[in-house]
């Protein structure tokens, strides 16, 4: 039976070591503690409930003489290549190590302390959930993480046709593209989608549609954008699953707590100047909403609305992070130079803490 104790020591060490990796990606790479506090207190606990046979764990404990020492060494199933992989495969080394000691407990006729494992066990399968919820808003977050958010707008673009603009947008070096066309067929617009999603996704552009959340899921968008129109985003969200981004339209702070109260992942704060280019908008909210959503909006946002390259350092030295322009850039005559000349103002704007 003491064999049994060398089995349920290496399942203790297994399933600790498995929640220490887990706990230093949710603390140093995640940067969310709470779920690292979690994982740790798992881990203390894993360890404090069989302090009593702690002499016999030791006394089983025989790595020298271990049979499998050499096969694990070799065992290349361990190479991982994303962090998706590696903190899976934690988890399922720290729930079945959990198992081994449950049921080796229950031969060795501690049925109260194997129920205290099998707790454990129940714990990490809701923390692996919960985890993989934080790798997901980081991956969100980094796919939102850029300067300058352009909208397609066929009827502004010059006689070009969006995928030409498209193209011209990332051979520059944008990051961030809605497809945004109010006036044409779904059909087509499905079509332009489509090769809009090969072009971003060979080049590790973030693309977003605008409206259209069918079609931003049958082509495997990043995102969709909606408006205050739309459907609810907690619904939204129900049909498009936890990875996809979702960006809502704002107009005041209301509607920005609003919609990260509903689980959005950026919001869009504008018009921040007159535009003409959306058909229905309101009045411009200026830079008074702006500056409330730099201080108090706790998800990315996008500053939008009538933002050229004259009034664009205004708009980043308030301190918006990303801004978004339609017209200012599908309506350049070198969409290149025009992307360029922007993109260096935005660098070179210094935030204003006055
Ligand atoms: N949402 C708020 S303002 C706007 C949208 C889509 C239009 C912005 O277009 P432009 O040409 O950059 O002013
Ligand atoms: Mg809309």
């Amino acid at each position: 039976m003491d064999k049994l104790f060398r089995i349920i020591d290496a399942n203790i060490n297994r399933a600790s070591e498995g929640l220490r990796v887990l706990e230093d990606l949710a603390r140093f790479y995640y940067d969310d503690m709470p779920i690292s506090e979690r994982l740790k207190k798992i881990r203390h606990n894993i360890r404090k409930s069989m302090t009593d046979y702690l002499p016999e764990c030791l006394a089983g404990r025989d790595t020298i003489n271990d049979v499998g020492l050499s096969i694990s060494k070799k065992n290349k199933i361990d190479d991982k290549t994303s962090l998706e992989e590696l903190a899976a495969a934690n988890f399922k080394r720290l729930q079945e190590a959990l198992r081994t000691i449950e049921e080796d407990l229950r031969v060795l006729g501690k049925f109260g302390l194997s129920k205290v494992y099998e707790e454990y066990r129940y714990a990490s399968y809701t923390l692996e959930k919960d985890f993989s919820r934080v790798n997901c808003c980081l991956t969100k977050k980094q796919k939102l993480n850029t300067d300058l958010y352009c909208i397609t707008a066929e009827g502004y673009s010059c006689g070009r046709n969006n995928i030409e603009v498209v193209r011209a947008m990332i051979n520059s070096g944008v990051k961030i593209i809605q497809y945004r066309e109010k006036e044409k067929k779904l059909l087509q617009k499905y079509h332009e989608c489509l090769n809009i999603r090969e072009l971003t996704q060979a080049t590790g552009v973030t693309f977003i549609i605008n409206d259209d959340i069918d079609i931003a899921m049958m082509i495997k968008a990043d995102g969709v954008h909606i408006g205050q129109d739309d459907l609810p985003v907690e619904k939204v969200r129900e049909l498009v699953g936890p990875e996809m981004i979702i960006g809502v339209s704002t107009h005041s702070p209301e509607q920005a707590q609003d919609a990260a109260n509903r689980g959005a992942d950026y919001i869009g704060v504008g018009p921040i100047y007159k535009t003409f280019t959306k058909k229905d908008v309101c009045e411009p909210v200026g830079l008074k909403y702006l500056d409330y959503a730099v201080n108090n909006v706790g998800i990315p946002f996008v500053a939008i609305g009538g933002i050229k390259e004259h009034n664009i350092c205004e708009v980043k030295s308030r301190g918006a992070n990303c801004i978004a322009m339609v017209t200012e850039i599908v309506g350049a005559e070198d969409i290149e130079e025009k992307i360029k000349r922007v993109k260096q103002k935005l660098s070179s704007a210094v935030r204003d803490l006055s």
